[in-house]
């Protein structure tokens, strides 16, 4: 195997024996083959597109496809093997099409073995993986610049598909997901063109965060300032982890009344914020921490775990038996639950029964964190802003979004957080926050100095916020703003994070706690030159050079 697509690649390299992140190597081979047959898809997709026919069907199978090899997503063999046989039916249909429209399948960028594959047996499957490999690309800053591109794809993907879950799609993105895909398979793409798809990349990461904005805020309300509780109560017990609103929607409503509380994990917190889930007597708190602290947090939660997307950590203890998967995450062992059928919501029944037969969840924690200021609530307290900002109460905003994940290194942000000077504010999304929410880090004249905007994709509203700021000071560009971005990644949704941040022009971003594996030195060294990417030092310096640009 290789893989190095996430920031806890082995020794910063890449993994070629197992995972950090718990997938071994015939896993990882069967998301690399999966993902050539996806690009053999969308290639042909792109044809028909270009010849006026878009397969809607098509694209789900793409974005969904795309969504599961992300870091942490789904480690179930089957379903890949399954993906990558329901890819040629894909091919098939669409050939037949173009067939039909006469279009000449003879076209040279049809050629191509990933469009041309069609295995017969999981042994051809499985042999493909040479070919499918990120190593079968030789020239190291090429690979670097597809698999920037791939992994951006990936993040879009993503967030794509929760928005598909809302009933909003913009067929632009899939468009742009069919190009990049089909690019990677080509040969003769100069270094300048690489850049320029990595730049529409991060355009498209912005519409797609965007219309996933729209879809959240359109059915679930704004997101309003809210207290979270982070203790529990004795009542039986669901947990929903990962990012997707409406499955918690569903099993909220089919929980009512039942006598089961529902609690929010990690990246599911922020839904406490938004006003359609405040009716729910029953949705009680948060429980735990980020994912990577999982495998102790789920054991004391006592009731069974419904994991949404992203991100799962593999386990062998006991609670594996309460571990259930829905959507595109998965896990060997876990029940997964269906997708929905013809307008129906999910069966979450299963779970539900599940629940009564367990113990009420083991207190870890007690207290409140406070949260909600997406862009239409800090917006709303703009003059408050904007006056402390100008008498200098509010010296400086730090965007500090993102991942968190295992490595000690990034104890680095909540040492960052603790040491900021009283008047700065710390802006927020993702998981990354959980290095330092709990700390008391006050207010400045009632503005909380942590601004949470909810979910990794949720960095759009932190855009939104910079935007307005922009306006309202009457500045020309974005990078005049007292806001210095230090943000940690993980996996491949915060590459589109970063890609939309580049699009909108934000400059000399530090991401952490180390620099991507699949960055090359040249490529690195353009992102560098052009956008004044830099990694982390220590606290101490890099305070010292955000704060000397203040
Ligand atoms: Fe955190 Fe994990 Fe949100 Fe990432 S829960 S690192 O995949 O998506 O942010
Ligand atoms: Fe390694 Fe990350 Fe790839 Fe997992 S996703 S195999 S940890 S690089």
């Amino acid at each position: 195997m290789f893989c190095f697509q996430c920031q806890e690649a082995a020794k910063g390299t890449g993994c070629t024996i197992k995972g950090v992140c718990g997938k071994d190597s015939e896993l990882a081979a069967l998301q690399d083959i999966l993902l050539y047959m996806v690009k053999g898809v969308a290639t042909l997709h792109l044809t028909a597109r270009q010849n006026g026919l878009i397969c809607e069907e098509a694209e789900m199978y793409i974005m969904n496809s795309l969504f599961a090899t992300i870091t942490n997503a789904n480690f179930n063999k089957t379903v890949f093997y399954n993906r990558i046989r329901e890819g040629l039916t894909w091919k098939t249909h669409i050939r037949q099409q173009l067939e039909e429209m006469g279009v000449d399948l003879n076209l040279s960028s049809l050629q191509h073995d990933a469009v041309t594959w069609y295995p017969r047996t999981d042994e051809d499957i499985a042999s493909k993986w040479i070919k499918a490999s990120v190593l079968a690309t030789e020239q190291e800053d090429i690979r670097s610049l597809k698999e920037l591109l791939t992994y951006g794809v990936k993040g879009m993907a993503a967030y794509a598909e929760h928005a598909a879950q809302l009933g909003y799609r913009d067929p632009e993105v899939h468009a742009f997901i069919d190009r990049a895909l089909a690019a990677t398979l080509e040969d003769q793409i100069a270094v300048d063109e690489w850049l320029s798809l990595i730049m529409t990349c991060g355009k498209y990461g912005v519409q797609v965060m965007s219309l996933l904005d729209q879809a959240n805020t359109s059915t679930f309300g704004h997101p309003e300032i809210t207290k979270v509780n982070i203790g529990v109560r004795q009542r039986p017990a669901i947990l929903v982890s990962g990012h997707d609103l409406k499955d918690l929607e569903e099993l909220l409503k089919q929980t009512e009344g039942t006598g089961i509380d529902v609690y929010t994990h990690s990246e599911m917190l922020p839904a406490h914020y938004y006003p359609a889930f405040k009716k729910y007597e029953h949705f009680v708190g948060n429980y735990g921490n980020a994912w990577w602290k999982q495998e102790t947090e789920l054991e004391m939660f006592n009731g069974p775990i419904l994991f949404t997307t992203n991100c799962i950590v593999p386990t062998k203890k006991p609670y594996v038996n309460r571990m259930y998967t829905t959507g595109q995450a998965g896990y060997p062992g876990a029940v997964h639950i269906e997708e929905r059928k013809a307008g129906e919501p999910k069966d979450f029944s299963m779970i539900i029964e599940h629940a009564r037969r367990c113990e009420p969840p083991v207190q870890i924690e007690e207290g409140e964190i406070v949260g909600g200021f997406a862009h239409h609530t800090v917006l709303g307290l703009a003059d408050q802003v904007l006056e402390a900002v100008q008498s200098g109460q509010i010296r400086k905003f730090f965007v500090m979004a993102g991942c968190d994940g295992r490595m000690k290194s990034r104890e680095y942000y909540s040492d960052f957080a603790e040491q900021l000077p009283e008047d700065t504010v710390i802006l927020t999304a993702g998981c990354a926050k959980y290095k330092y929410n709990k700390l008391p880090l006050g207010d400045i004249g009632g503005i909380p100095r942590i601004l949470d905007a909810g979910q990794c994709n949720d960095s759009y509203s932190l855009a939104v916020i910079a935007l307005k700021l922009k306006e309202a000071l009457g500045l020309e560009d974005i990078n005049e703003l007292p806001i210095s971005y230090n943000i940690a990644w993980y996996e491949q949704k915060a590459v589109i994070v970063l890609l939309a941040l580049l699009h909108l022009g934000v400059k000399d971003i530090h991401l952490g706690p180390t620099l991507p594996a699949f960055l090359s030195p040249n490529v690195a060294k353009v992102l560098v030159e052009q956008f004044g990417i830099a990694g982390i030092t220590t606290v101490e310096a890099d305070m010292a050079a955000f704060l000397s640009h203040a």
